[in-house]
């Protein structure tokens, strides 16, 4: 199967039939004026919006379509023969974090339908089905839990506990499911879509600088860096910002700048460590008002899974010094865990055969292929990102990478579609 080269010549206007053009028909989808970016939360208008725009998609290419009990996207292009077992299944996610990028997720959706078009133009016949996925909440933004909806598919979750997890309004996962069409009585472990999943292939912009400093457009997956969340809570004493003299404050806000240095200190003496602070939330939040309570959320990741337990019981007895020494108190819940990964080494090295020039790489980004991975033969595409940057309106992807990006995914989907043919 070879696969046709680009369109020459610069891009006025993407066309719709390219991955770019795809991608400028939901520009507007979730645009976050105050944060920049898209703020596209799981199960929101914006992420319903998005779905009718695959829906859509899918259904002008005369997919089989269907939204599963847990709110995964299957869109599905039979064998001559209408299988549906050992499927060859390629996807992402369309959810966002907020004041996300354009790409992280919907790049490697509409890749999907790019490569499959590509596919279709060069005639080929499947041997094996193959199913673009569309997977819910892989960021974990609403619910604090990453790749919610594939924990919830493959069972690695329990789904009591899914169904409780609560966004910031105070909904639970149960309660927006519910209003969004899918019964939560439902929502679990569903052994029968997942067995049908014989490889699954995800394409995603990729959030560092290797395909930058390799100057190539395209890389492969080796494996994903483990990483959690955990949310401290420091409690002091609440009180007037006015008549509370300096001597006489227990102030958790104080506390939580000595704990956020304290993480930042930690993790630069752990080489290989990241760690991040990105929401702190003081409780009641007034001006005025010397906070009772702030809560902020640790996300550490670390190649090897032990290194990461220790620098978070590190963090928490530093933590709790500090919120001591302030006349507070410190208490740390974890709220999200994923071991390191790898993808499937056999099938890795068959991609790059396939793919000759693309780099292979890890990654320090979570995907719902990490948790596919404990399950089934998984692998990834990574497409260059000249910024480097991602969960910021920075993201980006040239136009002619994001082509490379859905070429390569067709030369790899026919090579698992038509096993014979190469
Ligand atoms: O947080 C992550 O690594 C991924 O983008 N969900
Ligand atoms: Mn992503
Ligand atoms: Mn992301």
């Amino acid at each position: 199967m070879t696969v046709p080269a680009p369109a020459a010549g610069p891009r006025t206007a993407a066309p719709a039939d390219t991955v770019a053009g795809l991608l400028a028909e939901i520009s507007r989808v979730g645009a976050d004026p105050h944060r920049g970016g898209y703020s596209r939360p799981v199960f929101s208008s914006a992420e319903f919006d998005l779905r009718a725009w695959f829906l859509a998609h899918a259904a002008k290419r005369g997919l089989d379509v269907e939204t599963d009990r847990n709110g995964v996207i299957w869109a599905w292009w039979y064998t001559p023969a209408g299988d549906t077992a050992n499927a060859v299944v390629t996807g992402s996610h369309l959810d966002s974090v907020p004041g996300g990028g354009a790409f992280d997720g919907p790049l490697g959706v509409a890749s999907a339908l790019v490569a499959l078009d590509i596919l279709r133009a060069g005639g080929l016949r499947p041997e094996r089905p193959l199913a673009i996925a569309v997977f819910p909440e892989e960021e974990g933004s609403r619910f604090g839990v990453a790749c919610l909806g594939t924990r919830v598919l493959t069972g690695a979750i329990d789904v009591d506990l899914a169904r409780g997890l609560r966004d910031q309004n105070g909904d639970s996962f149960a309660e927006v499911a519910a209003k969004s069409g899918f019964d939560p009585a439902f929502l679990g472990p569903d052994p029968e879509a997942l067995a049908r999943i014989g490889t699954f292939i995800e394409l995603h912009v990729e959030q560092g600088r290797v395909l930058i400093d390799r100057h190539q457009p395209v890389g492969i997956g080796s494996s994903i860096l483990g990483h959690g969340r955990w949310r401290l809570s420091v409690t002091g004493q609440g009180n007037h910002a006015g008549t509370t003299l300096m001597t006489d404050r227990h102030d958790p806000m104080i506390a939580a700048a000595g704990i956020v240095m304290a993480i930042r200190d930690t993790a630069r003496a752990q080489p290989g460590t990241r760690a991040t602070v990105g929401r702190l939330e003081p409780v009641p939040g007034g001006t005025n008002v010397i906070a009772s309570r702030v809560d902020l959320w640790l996300d550490a990741r670390h190649p090897d899974d032990a290194v990461t337990a220790a620098v978070v019981a590190t963090i928490l007895a530093e933590a709790r010094l500090i919120a001591a020494n302030e006349g507070c108190t410190v208490q740390l819940t974890e709220e999200s865990v994923s071991r390191t990964v790898s993808f499937d080494s056999a099938l890795r090295d068959h991609l790059s055969l396939l793919l000759p020039d693309a780099p292979v790489q890890d990654t320090g980004a979570g995907h719902d292929a990490g948790i596919l991975t404990q399950f089934v033969p998984t692998a990834m595409l990574f497409v260059r990102n000249p910024t480097g940057v991602s969960h910021s309106p920075e993201e980006y992807v040239e136009d002619d990478d994001a082509e490379a990006g859905a070429r390569a995914l067709a030369l790899v989907l026919a090579d698992l579609l038509v096993p014979a043919s190469t």
